[in-house]
């Protein structure tokens, strides 16, 4: 879609995140122009934006290109460039290598680089300068994640007159873990000058309230109100959902419907598909399922022998050496999996390094006897909500990581520790073998869940916390 309104440089609400939610690419008479279907957080966002002048600032993807702002939607997109070495350093190193691991229960070693440190400063302040310049007086500014937390107090230096919300995505790590940091002092700073700070789970506030009395000696009334620099700065968990209505419609559509239902027959019509989709990333516990499902096909057990497992691993973050070597890991394994148990034409794991269209997505999820989302950490986790939207036949099996935000909601999942490989075996035993009343009951309670918590809700809960009075999602329905 091209844009056909007006950059709006005065925006009453401007959002601010490493990712534009929209690819730019540059036309040949040298306008820039939108590309590529919209995420969850846009779609949850449009309606409050388009009405209130929106703007959205963020990088749009590929290094070393100065891009025009434009306008999509009703949302005028500001792009923030970013050179090769930013990349390097403040993406993938102190973003991906660094604070990633590190607020993922360090599953993985963080490295700590001081120039990529540099860079991580230098970055955010470009972000925080846009959004001075595009903010109208008085504007909502609302921050997001993990690459940009000293863009609040950069912002209120320029700008005290505007009203600044923080979300991070991921999870906020206990006290001993956080204290690795070298800048922690630096980067808890830098959040404070938010004026509403908000998290997954509740956990994650109380680990953040801590550490700013502790390093940063602020003042405390109740468990979340913080007194700092003469303001008030309040904490929050505002569990974050995903497009229901939509996401359940779409798995309603007759086209799904056939997709899946031709998908069961390419796999050979087994009696179980089981169904893993995530990025393919070390926290969230691919290596923890395939273990699994090879015991139980090792030890010959009768649930497995008619099963088939689907694991669909987006390309992430591909220049990054631990991301590479568990590559080589999962692939190494799924190679042993079927040398071991596959037959012609019929291999015992589907591995796809793929990023799929989500109308396919959504044909798996509805294909699927048996979800699974193991990972060792997750802040969230969308997949294990849109599994259960998809379910609109109100069959299928969540097996979920006790360690993801999900697992807070989704109270009749069934349950597992990953780092537990008997447990996981056994849930996942449990999971191909629930009879169908059993299974039904859990389905039916998540669904009530999901479908009540969307991503809308979620958008409205923090922005009414941020705004104080305003009625944000009476004003996105338009009343
Ligand atoms: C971070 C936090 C938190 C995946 N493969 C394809 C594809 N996807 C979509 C899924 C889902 C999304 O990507 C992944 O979201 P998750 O929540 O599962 O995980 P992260 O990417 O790690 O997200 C997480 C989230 O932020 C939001 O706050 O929940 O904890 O880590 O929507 O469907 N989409 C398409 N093709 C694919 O191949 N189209």
């Amino acid at each position: 879609t091209t844009g056909t309104g007006q950059v709006t440089h005065q925006a009453e609400m401007v959002i601010v995140a490493n990712r534009l939610p929209f690819d730019l690419e540059q036309q040949p008479d040298g306008t820039t122009r939108a590309r590529q279907a919209p995420g969850g957080l846009v779609t949850a966002l449009a309606p409050i934006l388009s009405r209130r002048q929106g703007a959205w600032i963020g990088w749009p993807g590929t290094p070393d290109v100065d891009l025009d702002p434009t306008e999509n939607d009703g949302i005028s997109l500001f792009p923030v460039r970013l050179s090769q070495a930013e990349v390097d350093d403040y993406y993938e190193g102190f973003s991906n290598d660094t604070l990633w691991p590190l607020y993922h229960d360090a599953v993985n070693p963080s490295t700590f680089d001081r120039s990529w440190w540099e860079s991580y400063q230098a970055v955010n302040q470009r972000f925080a300068e846009r959004a001075a310049e595009v903010a109208a007086p008085g504007a909502t500014v609302w921050v997001h994640d993990y690459q940009l937390q000293l863009v609040p107090q950069m912002l209120r230096r320029l700008r005290s007159d505007v009203r600044i919300g923080f979300f991070l995505h991921i999870p906020f790590p206990p006290v001993e873990l956080f204290m690795r940091l070298p800048w922690r002092q630096q980067i808890i700073t830098g959040l404070l000058g938010a004026d509403l700070i908000g998290f997954h789970l509740p956990g994650g506030a109380r680990n953040f309230v801590r550490l700013a009395k502790s390093l940063v000696g602020v003042s405390t009334t109740g468990t979340t109100t913080m007194q700092f620099d003469g303001r008030t700065i309040r904490a929050g968990a505002f569990p974050i959902s995903i497009d229901s209505a939509g996401q359940a419609s779409l798995a309603a559509t007759p086209e799904v419907h056939e997709t899946a239902r031709q998908l069961r027959k390419d796999l050979g019509n087994p009696a179980k598909i089981i169904l893993g989709i995530d990025r393919l990333d070390y926290t969230k516990g691919i290596d923890v399922r395939l273990q699994a499902f090879e015991e139980l096909l090792l030890a010959g057990d009768p649930s497995v022998q008619d099963a088939v497992m689907i694991q669909v691993a987006t390309p992430s973050r591909e220049r990054i050496g631990s991301y590479i070597r568990m590559r080589e890991d999962i692939e190494r394994r799924v190679g042993a999996i079927n040398g071991n148990h596959g037959r012609i034409g019929r291999p015992a794991v589907h591995y796809l390094h793929q990023s799929l269209p989500r109308e396919e997505l959504a044909a798996f999820y509805v294909a699927a006897d048996v979800m699974t989302v193991t990972p060792l950490r997750d802040g969230m986790n969308l997949v294990a909500k849109e599994y259960v939207a998809c379910r609109v036949d109100g069959g299928g099996v969540l097996l979920l990581s006790e360690f993801t935000g999900a697992a807070r909601e989704l109270r009749t999942a069934l349950l597992v520790n990953p780092y537990d490989t008997d447990g996981v075996k056994e849930g996942l035993r449990t999971s191909l073998t629930m009879p169908t009343v059993d299974a039904r009951r859990r389905m039916r309670a998540m669904r009530r869940q999901v479908l009540t918590h969307d991503v809308d809700r979620w958008a409205a809960a923090f922005l009414s916390e941020l705004e104080g009075t305003r009625d944000v999602l009476a004003e996105a329905a338009g009343r």
